[in-house]
């Protein structure tokens, strides 16, 4: 009263719905930019979200999404996360867009929407993840190398705290995409249909006969049958490993199996090291509509 009117808004208190904004513009971004690929940014976008995530060193509680520190060259450097700015690079005007969120639950939020419009499972979200400086780079060699053996797997998982059942059924996400020579070295699709989610992978895995491929590149396998997909050493173990083979089998069996527990176990990689209480204070998690709901 009698004062100039004062802008007296604290700062940004970002909530549910403009969160889902920012999913609805990746998610119109996913579908007007479809000439990438086997058709989606999608693949690639749920890969940045993964090597975010799957620096987690459950001991010393470092790495994991909570920082974006893939921004900086130590780290985006790594031979593991090469290709990936292509995924940084497509949410660049998103985040120009909405200055207010922060690149770590960005690309997080971005893995989520290129499941969900890839007609996955829906995948709980909350924010609360800070963004923080090269300092927190992690080392490079945190990310599976897909030459090695079961010991390898379990190491690397183990260290983020994962079991054999997620193990797993977080491979399952290699229904989706394809590997590239100019990235990994490897070449090729795991399923024929890489841009939507299904239990495709483990099918395959069980159903198909996979020989080495003959070719210069590094050592993969290819199916007998049509010689267009192809399997990593790391994939070939989880059918030769008992204890990994018996959840490929019940996953091949049964999709919506599947899908509940990669939903889990994507939830619980996502969230790795992210100190929720601290930061947000978001203790509810959300589901976004999908663009086709
Ligand atoms: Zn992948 N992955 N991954 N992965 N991955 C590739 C591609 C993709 C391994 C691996 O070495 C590779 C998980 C686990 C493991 C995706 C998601 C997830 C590629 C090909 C390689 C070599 C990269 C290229 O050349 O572009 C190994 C060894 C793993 C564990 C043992 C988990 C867990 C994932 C998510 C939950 C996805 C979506 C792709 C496809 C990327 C694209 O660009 O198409």
């Amino acid at each position: 009263f009698g004062q100039p009117a004062k802008a007296q808004k604290g700062p940004f208190q970002p909530k549910f719905e403009d969160y889902q904004k920012v999913y609805d513009a990746v998610a119109k971004k996913l579908q007007d930019e479809d000439d990438y690929d086997d058709g989606s940014y999608g693949p690639v976008l749920l890969r940045l979200a993964w090597h975010a995530s799957g620096t987690y060193d459950a001991q010393t509680n470092t790495g994991g999404s909570n920082g974006a520190t893939m921004r900086f060259a130590p780290e985006g450097d790594h031979g593991a996360n090469a290709g990936l700015k292509a995924a940084r690079d497509f949410l660049t005007p998103i985040k120009t867009q909405f200055p207010w969120i922060t690149y770590s639950d960005l690309w997080i939020l971005a893995g989520v929407c290129a499941i969900q419009e890839m007609q996955g499972p829906p995948i709980p979200y909350r924010p609360g993840r800070t963004d923080r400086d090269v300092s927190f780079c992690t080392p490079d060699g945190r990310l599976p190398d897909a030459s090695k053996d079961h010991n390898h797997i379990r190491a690397i998982f183990g260290r983020m705290g994962f079991d054999d059942r997620e193990m797993v059924a977080l491979s399952g996400a290699h229904a989706l995409g394809r590997c590239h020579t100019d990235r990994s070295g490897y070449d090729g699709p795991w399923t024929f249909s890489p841009t939507v989610l299904t239990n495709d992978y483990f099918k395959l895995l069980v159903e198909e006969r996979w020989g080495w491929k003959k070719w210069n590149g590094p050592k993969q396998f290819e199916d007998s049958k049509t010689r267009t997909l192809m399997m990593l050493p790391t994939d070939m173990v989880l059918v030769k490993d008992k204890g990994f083979r018996a959840h490929v089998e019940r996953y091949a069996k049964d999709n919506e199996v599947f899908f509940r527990e990669f939903k889990e176990a994507v939830v619980k990689l996502f969230e790795l090291g992210v100190p929720f209480e601290k930061t947000s204070g978001v203790e509810e998690r959300w589901v976004f509509k999908s663009s086709f709901e």
